[in-house]
């Protein structure tokens, strides 16, 4: 899945594809650079607390990037939003899959829509909201946690009306956990397995990867320099059984997936 965050403030990549156009070719370039699903977002959910953007702001931001794409063509797309509202004008003006990182927890009417429309919707874990997420998050257990409170999710989720057959879990890297938290589910991502739903993950130029580069007691590697980095934590997510990955380097990390899904089908 390549990363297409139409904002301006990305901790990743912020800025550099505010404009549709721009925006446009972008996501052309990464179905052309080998990616299967491209996620176009208009919210920057970057830690230390993103300014809250309003529904028709977003849609202002994604929906003429999803028609322009779908105009030129493209697809599969995924939109990345936590609002309803913007996920039915993303899903009117051809995106295909929801992805949002509340796991339907922000609004209300986020599982209604997913349940009506039939469409494949990634389910990602987070606690608390975007302003207090990255304050201090506490666990005892992160991986049980985690896999209890998606549990949890789908529970809700199936009640809702939504044929579970359509959710993808996600394990929220960085989202309301620590860089060690972030780590420790990357190391016991097959725990995950047992909730059996297919797994996106991603790690793409993250915090963690910058704290895991950096020198003994130095700086964390600033987020260009972590393309390596993003490449050995995409081929410990494939290894350990991840169906997808969410990334910003498509052409890099199609090699690494490719390289690592030969040496699970050596197996
Ligand atoms: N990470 C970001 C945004 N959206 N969606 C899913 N499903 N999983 C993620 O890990 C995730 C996401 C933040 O990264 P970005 O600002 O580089 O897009």
């Amino acid at each position: 899945m390549g990363v297409l965050n139409v904002t301006p403030d990305s901790f990743s990549d912020g800025g550099r594809f505010a404009d549709a156009g721009a925006a446009v070719d972008h996501g052309l370039a990464l179905f052309e650079a080998g990616a299967d699903v491209v996620d176009v977002g208009g919210e920057s959910t970057r830690p230390g607390g993103s300014a809250a953007v309003s529904a028709a702001e977003e849609c202002r931001r994604v929906v003429p990037v999803i028609r322009g794409l779908r105009d030129r063509g493209a697809g599969p797309l995924s939109v990345d939003t936590t609002k309803a509202s913007v996920a039915r004008a993303a899903l009117d003006a051809g995106a295909d899959i929801v992805n949002d990182v509340s796991g339907f927890t922000f609004d209300p009417g986020m599982a209604g829509l997913v349940a009506e429309t039939g469409v494949p919707a990634v389910v990602m874990h987070l606690r608390g909201d975007f302003a207090g997420m990255h304050r201090e998050p506490h666990y005892v257990d992160v991986v049980t946690e985690v896999r209890n409170e998606l549990r949890d999710r789908l529970d809700c989720i199936e009640k809702a009306g939504i044929d579970l057959g359509q959710v993808i879990l996600d394990p929220g890297l960085g989202f309301a956990k620590t860089w060690e938290h972030s780590l420790e589910v990357l190391r016991r991502l097959p725990e995950l397995a047992e909730l059996d739903r297919p797994l996106l993950v991603g790690p793409s130029r993250k915090r963690f990867i910058g704290r895991a580069l950096a020198a003994e007691g130095g700086a964390e590697a600033p987020v260009e320099d972590r393309l390596m980095g993003t490449a050995a934590a995409v081929a410990a997510c494939v290894l350990a059984g991840a169906h997808m990955v969410r990334v910003h380097d498509v052409r890099e990390m199609v090699q690494v997936a490719r390289v690592c899904d030969a040496i699970l089908a050596g197996r």
